[in-house]
C-alpha cells in the first residue's frame, strides 16, 4: 500500500483561525500565491478551535498545517517549526504598531505621551501571556506594572496626573493584544485615566481610531499583517510607531514533520 502524502492525510486543508485575523487574509493569499496550494483549503474557526486541533495532532503524532504567530506560548509547550516561505506572503518580522486617534495630542496630552513611549520587548508581552494563563489579563498586567517599575517610570517620567479622564482603547481579540492593552489600562489608571478596552476584529480597530470612536490602539501589527486595513484608513489616524518589535506570523507544523518549507505541501 503506498503511503499517503501529507496533503492527502490531512484532506489538503490548513486549520486557520478567526475570519478577521490578518493572518487569515494573508493565508488566503497564500492559497492563490503558491501553485502548489491550489486545491489546498483554509478552515477558518477559532483560536481555541486551532489550538485543540494542533495539540490533538501533536498528541497522535500526526500531521497538521495550522496558521500560527508569535508571540505566542504555542512555542514553548510545543516543538514546533515555522514554514518557509519564498513567496513572502506573510512578511518578516513584524511589529506592534500603537496608533491614535487625531487630536488626541491636544486633547489628552498626557494619555498621548505615555503610549507614544510604551514600548516593550516580546518577554515582555510573553511573561504577561503565562501569568495569565492562571488569572484574568488585568491582574497579570498589574504584576507586570508592579515587577516593571523601572520600564514603567520611563513612560510616565514627568507626565502630569489627570483627574478620572475617559479613555477608550481598542484591542484585538488575541492574547498579544490583551497583554499590551491591560497593561497601558493599568498604566493609564495609575496616571488617574478612566481606561475602557474595546475588542474588536481588526477591521474594525483601524475603522474605530480613524472615526474617533476609540482614541487609541496598541494592536497593528505591520508592515503585512494588518497593511490592507492600514491602507484602508491611511492619514486618518496617527501612527506613533512601534510598541514591540519582533514578531511573526506564518504556517506552522511539528518539528516532527519532514517538510520545511511551504512549497513541500504536495499539490
Ligand atoms: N494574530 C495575533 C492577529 C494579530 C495578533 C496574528 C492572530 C492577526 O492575524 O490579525
Amino acid at each position: 500500500e503506498d503511503k499517503l502524502n501529507i496533503g492527502e492525510e490531512i484532506d489538503y486543508t490548513i486549520t486557520g483561525i478567526e475570519p478577521g485575523a490578518g493572518i487569515a487574509q494573508a493565508t488566503d493569499n497564500a492559497l492563490t500565491e503558491y501553485d502548489n496550494l491550489a486545491g489546498w483549503e483554509h478552515e477558518k474557526s477559532s483560536t481555541a478551535g486551532m489550538l485543540t486541533s494542533l495539540e490533538n495532532a501533536i498528541e497522535n503524532e500526526e500531521p497538521i498545517v495550522v496558521t500560527g504567530w508569535s508571540p505566542h506560548y504555542m512555542f514553548a509547550k510545543w516543538d514546533l517549526k515555522y514554514l518557509e516561505d519564498p513567496e513572502g506572503v506573510f512578511g518578516g518580522v513584524e511589529h506592534i504598531a500603537t496608533i491614535v486617534r487625531k487630536g488626541l495630542k491636544e486633547d489628552m496630552p498626557e494619555a498621548y505621551t505615555i503610549l507614544d513611549r510604551f514600548k516593550w520587548e516580546p518577554e515582555d508581552m510573553e511573561s504577561v501571556m503565562l501569568a495569565a494563563q492562571e488569572m484574568e489579563f488585568e491582574d497579570a498586567a498589574k504584576q507586570w506594572v508592579e515587577e516593571n517599575q523601572e520600564t514603567v517610570s520611563k513612560w510616565t517620567e514627568g507626565v502630569e496626573p489627570v483627574d478620572a479622564t475617559p479613555i477608550e482603547l481598542v484591542l484585538t481579540p488575541w492574547d498579544t493584544e490583551r497583554s499590551s492593552a491591560n497593561v497601558a489600562k493599568v498604566v493609564l489608571e495609575q496616571q488617574g485615566y478612566e481606561v475602557k478596552l474595546t475588542p474588536v476584529d481588526p477591521s474594525i480597530m483601524f475603522q474605530a481610531i480613524a472615526t474617533g470612536d476609540g482614541d487609541a490602539s496598541l494592536a497593528p501589527w505591520m508592515p503585512q499583517t494588518h497593511a490592507s486595513f492600514y491602507e484602508e484608513y491611511e492619514g486618518e489616524f496617527e501612527d506613533l510607531g512601534e510598541n514591540l518589535v519582533g514578531a511573526k506570523i506564518g504556517l506552522v507544523v511539528p518539528s516532527y514533520m519532514e517538510i520545511d518549507s511551504i512549497e513541500d505541501l504536495e499539490p
